[in-house]
């Protein structure tokens, strides 16, 4: 199989798996549940959910285990966006090409879409299709990797740093909370849904997650100076325009280029001890890199 025809079927199943997960529009009360799967379906790109089965795949994770861990992932990334978009945060207007959740519908309605789908996440890693000891530590991997230690922490950090100056390490623990933690939950998660990994495997993993983790951070602070705002189907030039640090406002656009590079044959090396299996998370990370939206 193509790498273009495993994705293609990795994100129909995760599109199903959603479907599935969120109640349906017309359960009560249908307002929210509607601007739920509004929020969720039929967009974005599904960084998530694809290292999350390419890492099961790795491991023998039965492909019913992984659609429950993506569909998690991918709920609680989809309530980190919509409340990053609201007026008390980013403010923004534009999300996967469509109006955001707070201007379609209302700012109350935003911040429950929010709340509901960081629950759903849950619901859907408790499914029985996992056994109770995956359950649990799943679980444990997405609450710590979303919480204030991990995404939540880091955008505390982002937003505290608006129009201060951030050194490099400290820009680079905010992105290691921000999105770099969920990231390399996206990884543990699909790992641990099949043969749990050794030591050793989970830390090549683990600095896999790494490198991917920063390399997506570096080539969205280069997508956002470089890119229009129809191509990434969100508000392209808002870092600049807030005040807020950047790789490419603190070591520039080619260096931060240079940096994604770098990043990408640092993902591929911790790849090694897997050899062939590892195809497609070596794929991932080159996909990561050279995406243009
Ligand atoms: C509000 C608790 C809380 C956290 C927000 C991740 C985050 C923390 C905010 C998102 C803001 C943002 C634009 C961060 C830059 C990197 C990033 C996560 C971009 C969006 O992720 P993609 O590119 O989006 O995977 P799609 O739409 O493709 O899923």
């Amino acid at each position: 199989m193509t790498f273009e025809q495993w994705t293609r079927s990795v994100l129909e199943r995760v599109e199903t798996a959603l479907e599935n997960y969120l109640p349906a529009e017309t359960t009560e009360p249908a307002k929210l549940h509607e601007a739920m799967r509004y929020a969720v379906l039929g967009g974005g790109k599904r960084v998530r959910p694809l290292l999350c089965h390419a890492a099961g795949e790795l491991t023998g994770a039965r492909v019913e285990c992984l659609d429950a861990a993506a569909a998690a992932l991918e709920m609680i990334h989809v309530y980190s966006l919509v409340h990053d978009d609201m007026p008390c945060m980013d403010d923004d207007a534009l999300r996967r090409g469509k109006p955001t959740v707070h201007v379609k519908y209302d700012e109350a309605t935003a911040l429950l879409v929010g709340d509901a789908l960081q629950s759903q996440a849950f619901v859907a890693l408790t499914s029985d299709v996992l056994g109770a000891q995956q359950q649990a530590s799943l679980v444990r991997e997405l609450a710590l990797a979303s919480g204030s230690i991990g995404m939540c922490g880091g955008q505390a950090i982002d937003l505290a740093s608006v129009g201060h100056t951030l050194t490099r390490p400290q820009l680079e623990t905010m992105h290691r909370m921000k999105t770099g933690a969920l990231l390399r939950a996206a990884v543990r998660m699909g790992a641990l849904a099949g043969e749990t990994p050794d030591a050793q495997a989970l830390a090549s993993l683990d600095a896999y997650a790494a490198a991917v983790g920063l390399a997506f951070q570096v080539v969205d602070d280069i997508l956002d100076v470089t890119t229009d705002s129809a191509t990434l189907g969100k508000t392209a030039g808002k870092d600049a325009k807030d005040g807020k640090p950047t790789y490419v406002s603190i070591i520039g656009l080619d260096a931060s280029r240079a940096l994604a590079a770098q990043l990408r044959s640092d993902a591929h090396a911790a790849l090694a001890p897997f050899g062939a299996r590892a195809q497609r998370l070596a794929e991932l990370a080159d996909l990561v890199v050279n995406r243009v939206s």
